[in-house]
């Protein structure tokens, strides 16, 4: 039997989610949509052609007896509280980042699931679900070049639009490198530094771009992140990691090199969705799954959390220049 989903926010990645929910991934069949915008909502169920009925809000969406399973992919600001209610109802969610756009947003889902006494989320942090970067990690974690001491990473995007702030640059952006280099590493932060280069005159007046962020580790490594989001040229993910014997660096996506008009090319990429395009298909596939045989797993409401720990400090150290904590609490023995 397929899993019945429920998704709330037909937006962009509600779309693609909605897309390979009912034609890619198996076993899942969506049932029930809601936006905001309930007009967008009856087009994409019409666009993709698709059996679910439109809710008139997410609650209704997730007290509904015809979902079995939430999908949360609306803006961020309202995660919290759809997960919250997706965890008072029973239902296992898979939400999109960020779980909550604050620490504190987040330890009430951690709070709200410890009382449940079962996990029921999973946060679409996707980069652990991908090829490269698991092969990144199987390098490390084989020891071949020895203790890792620094890493060099960049997250750039061709540009953004005007709705995006320079606190974006940490809670919608970094936040992915937040999150994967705790997994990759399997270390946590304890300091960060935010520093701001030249600014490209590409950026919109009230946008800082392109920043540098500067983290520190428990066990000592540092890492510096370009977040640069108006980079123009492509969608580009960066991550070297030095060792004490040697360096590794993420693989390029798989493209076609080319010998034309006498250049020796690779295309790159320009969309999130097409980076990723697996790691999506295989972390929905693994929610979809895991509910079906009751047990969820991938990132989880504490790395959720961890990583929104990481952010407010983050927020804080583009403010005051100055070298700031990340304090995280030890991880309940509920996520091990
Ligand atoms: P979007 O702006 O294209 O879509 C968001 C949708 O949510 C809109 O249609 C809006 O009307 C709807 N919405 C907002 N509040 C709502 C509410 N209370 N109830 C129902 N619908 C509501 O944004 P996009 O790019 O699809 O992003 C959505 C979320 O997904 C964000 O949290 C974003 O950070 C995350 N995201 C994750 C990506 C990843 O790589 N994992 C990539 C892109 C987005
Ligand atoms: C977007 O929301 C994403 O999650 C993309 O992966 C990221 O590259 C982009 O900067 C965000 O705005």
């Amino acid at each position: 039997m397929s899993l019945k989903l429920g998704v709330i926010g037909t937006g962009a990645i509600g779309q693609d989610h909605i897309r390979r929910c009912s034609q890619t991934l198996l076993n899942s069949q969506v049932v029930a949509v809601t936006d905001i915008n309930l007009e967008q909502a009856a087009k994409v169920v019409a666009d993709l052609q698709i059996a679910a009925e439109v809710y008139p809000h997410g609650h209704a969406l997730i007290n509904s007896p015809q979902v079995e399973a939430v999908l949360v992919t609306s803006w961020g600001p309202s995660h919290e509280e759809f997960v919250l209610a997706a965890i008072a109802a029973g239902k296992p969610v898979f939400c999109e980042k960020p779980l909550a756009v604050t620490a504190d947003g987040c330890r009430k889902i951690v709070e709200a699931e410890l009382a449940h006494g079962k996990r029921l989320v999973q946060v679409g942090f996707m980069r652990p679900y991908d090829e490269g970067y698991r092969a990144l990690k199987r390098v490390i974690d084989s020891g071949q070049i020895g203790e890792p001491l620094m890493l060099h990473c960049a997250h750039r995007n061709p540009r953004v639009g005007e709705n995006y702030k320079t606190d974006m640059a940490i809670t919608d952006t970094l936040i992915h490198e937040l999150d994967v280099l705790r997994w990759l590493l399997n270390d946590d932060y304890v300091s960060v530094q935010v520093v701001f280069p030249r600014k490209t005159s590409k950026a919109l007046a009230h946008l800082r771009d392109p920043q540098i962020v500067l983290l520190e580790t428990a066990k000592g490594t540092r890492i510096d992140v370009e977040v640069f989001v108006n980079c123009q040229y492509g969608y580009d993910i960066q991550c070297e990691v030095v060792g004490e014997t040697g360096i590794a660096r993420l693989p390029e996506p798989s493209q076609v090199q080319l010998r034309s008009e006498a250049k020796l090319s690779n295309a790159i990429l320009m969309d999130w969705k097409d980076r990723f395009i697996g790691a999506y298909d295989v972390e929905l596939q693994a929610f979809i799954d895991g509910v079906r045989v009751g047990q969820v797993g991938g990132p989880s409401a504490w790395d959720g959390y961890a990583a929104a720990v990481a952010a407010d400090a983050c927020i804080e150290a583009q403010g005051s220049g100055q070298i700031v904590k990340i304090g995280l609490a030890p991880r309940p023995h509920f996520y091990d």
